[in-house]
């Protein structure tokens, strides 16, 4: 009789976040961490800010929601508090934050003293950034000996998330797709208090895009009614500046565009806005995923970096996801690689068009193997 396979036993995972600007940070790694929770692993996450876990995922701070805990950064510098942690399983350090040195060598010495030096060290990752860039394929799981400090002889590896089988794979949630096809919108809108009267919907997560005043006159003037939900932060502020809108307290109404300012929602109320809406806009890392997910056209507003990297970034992500033309433009406008003067690049007729092409890609990703999935995976090899 053949004996059923036992899953492996849950392990430790420390993951390291960094909060450097915008929601990205602490986004990618709360959703890290709750994807490896649901997969049966015990979480610690070690935040220099975790201000916006407050509204971003309600509990977390006060340590309710299984399987995560998280912790202030400057205690992974203080060896009496660290010497009371079991030592983990796994170290991630996301976006190449680094760990505190005390953290590390306060591991190594434990190790060291427990005669432990030639047990295996946690497994150490770093986990990159999302591109769909073909360094990402060449780079995934490359390791990267330690060559100095008290974890010297160790080796880190490169974990890059992806949208290909030679990557790392994209965050996603095992019953996402049954959750979406519960979804009732009109019940979703009511609770948030949005009048909403069967018009167009077209949610607003940005930076500050130079076309986003030709966006809003296009809405004015078109021929179907839009109504605009705002996200609180950046999006909402990049508003107030436009001088012709100016910002209203609750919603208001020009032309064909009506406008509702959001408050911050958790987590999985932004995933709510992204199925409620018939257009997102949404912007840098995890947003862009969650676009994806959901299935509708989308326009998405890269981080930008100095020297115009993200150029080819975009031109990377926009061929992995089969953009036509009409998309395409749409994307750099929105991204000023091309000056906004003249055309009506956005919206329709080809909502119907983008909607089919982010379905298209979204039915190859769905195929592949996810994120948190694919790490437990990669340590279990490496122990
Ligand atoms: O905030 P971002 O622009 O983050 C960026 C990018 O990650 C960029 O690559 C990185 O270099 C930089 O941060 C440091 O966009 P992103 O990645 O989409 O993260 C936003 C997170 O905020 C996402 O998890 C969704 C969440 N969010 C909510 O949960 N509720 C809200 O109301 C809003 C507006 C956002």
């Amino acid at each position: 009789m053949n004996t059923p396979l036992l899953p492996p036993p849950p392990l430790l995972w420390d993951v390291f976040c960094r909060v450097v600007d915008n929601l990205g940070d602490i986004g990618v790694c709360w959703r890290l961490a709750v994807n490896l929770a649901t997969r049966g692993q015990q979480v610690r996450l070690w935040v220099d800010d975790p201000s916006a876990l407050h509204w971003m995922a309600p509990g977390a701070l006060e340590g309710r929601i299984p399987g995560i805990q998280v912790l202030p950064w400057s205690q992974s510098q203080q060896t009496d508090v660290l010497d009371k942690c079991p030592m983990a399983d796994v170290w991630i350090e996301a976006f190449g934050c680094e760990i505190a040195p005390e953290f590390i060598a306060t591991c190594a010495h434990s190790m060291g003293a427990r005669g432990l030096k030639d047990l295996k060290h946690p497994a150490w990752i770093n986990l990159e950034y999302l591109t769909a860039e073909r360094f990402a394929e060449r780079s995934h799981t490359l390791p990267s000996p330690v060559m100095n400090g008290p974890a010297c002889g160790w080796t880190k590896y490169f974990f890059y998330p992806g949208f290909t089988p030679q990557t790392g794979g994209l965050l996603r949630e095992g019953n996402r797709v049954q959750q979406q096809a519960l979804f009732d919108r009109c019940d979703w809108l009511q609770r948030l208090g949005i009048p909403w009267q069967g018009e167009r919907l077209v949610s607003l997560f940005c930076y500050e895009p130079p076309a986003l005043g030709e966006f809003l006159r296009q809405l004015q003037e078109d021929t179907t009614p839009t109504r605009l939900l705002v996200t609180s932060g950046r999006a909402s502020e990049a508003l107030k500046n436009l001088s012709p809108i100016g910002l209203q307290p609750l919603s208001i109404q020009r032309g064909q565009l009506s406008i509702s300012y959001l408050p911050p929602l958790s987590q999985a109320d932004f995933d709510h806005l992204l199925w409620a809406c018939d257009f997102n806009c949404v912007r840098g890392e995890d947003s862009l995923v969650r676009a994806l997910w959901a299935g509708k056209p989308f326009v998405w507003q890269i981080y930008p970096q100095d020297d115009n990297a993200h150029h080819d970034k975009l031109q990377a992500f926009l061929d992995m996801l089969g953009a036509d033309t009409t998309l395409r433009n749409l994307h750099h406008i929105w991204n000023s690689v091309t000056p906004t003067t003249g055309g009506r690049p956005w919206l329709q007729p080809n909502l119907d068009a983008w909607q089919v092409i982010t379905r298209t890609a979204r039915e190859r990703l769905l195929q592949m193997d996810d994120l948190a999935s694919q790490l437990i995976a990669f340590v279990w090899k490496k122990r």
